[in-house]
């Protein structure tokens, strides 16, 4: 790829313990195996002063109002912005987990305005791809192991998925829903299909903000 070819911004989403961790590390596996230049991010980004603060939120360590931590992980992302591009102008693909769309839905689940959580992400970089992984419901029911960190509760996650489903609904050129219930070689497959034509379909194109 000549040098002014930028790399692509791909985000995995979804429910806690859906697999998107090992789908991340599988594609970022395999893009360095084509010779991509590709990074790993993942949000929330915990080292940072924001995000500790969320980490110990999330850790049960502090309680914050629901409002005052959404901001904080949106906050998480925009202290990361400039970073982001910059990489992404060397020629970087991006293979993130999680993004503005877990803040929404988290935050939405719990009852906040739609709207309002969305407000705080307009004018973030856009993805060119997110990759939703969604398990059929009874599947989400059935995932008793979660973890201790907050949020992770059956009832709560199902209530998360649907707010990932309307977003997936209105944003669907650039979303694909993947079943979460195949095996991660399976999986991988689809993504991977996908991602090599997007790092080249995407490498002339500018970049997009959300709105
Ligand atoms: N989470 C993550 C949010 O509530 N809002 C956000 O903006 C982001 C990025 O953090 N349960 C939640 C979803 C997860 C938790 O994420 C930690 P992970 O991927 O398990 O580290």
């Amino acid at each position: 790829m000549s040098l002014e070819n930028r790399g692509a911004f791909i985000v995995f989403e979804g429910c806690d313990r859906i697999g998107k961790t090992t789908q991340c590390r599988l594609l970022v596996e395999l893009l360095k195996s084509r010779d991509i230049p590709v990074l790993p991010m993942h949000f929330p980004e915990r080292s940072s002063h924001i995000g500790q603060v969320i980490n110990s939120y999330l850790t049960n360590s502090k309680d914050l109002p629901d409002e005052v931590i959404h901001l904080m992980f949106s906050a998480n992302r925009w202290e990361h912005m400039n970073q982001i591009k910059q990489k992404l102008l060397e020629g970087n693909t991006l293979v993130v987990d999680r993004y503005s769309y877990s803040g929404v839905a988290y935050s939405a689940a719990k009852g906040l305005d739609f709207d309002w959580c969305y407000a705080p992400e307009r004018g973030l970089l856009k993805p060119d791809a997110v990759f939703y992984l969604r398990a059929p419901a009874d599947d989400l029911t059935n995932r008793g192991e979660y973890g201790k960190e907050r949020y992770e509760k059956v009832e709560f996650q199902g209530r998360v998925a649907k707010v990932f489903d309307q977003i997936c609904a209105k944003e669907a050129n650039y979303w694909h829903q993947l079943d979460a219930s195949q095996s991660a070689e399976d999986l991988h497959a689809q993504v991977a299909d996908i991602a090599v034509k997007l790092v080249h379909r995407v490498a002339t194109q500018d970049l997009d903000k959300l709105y």
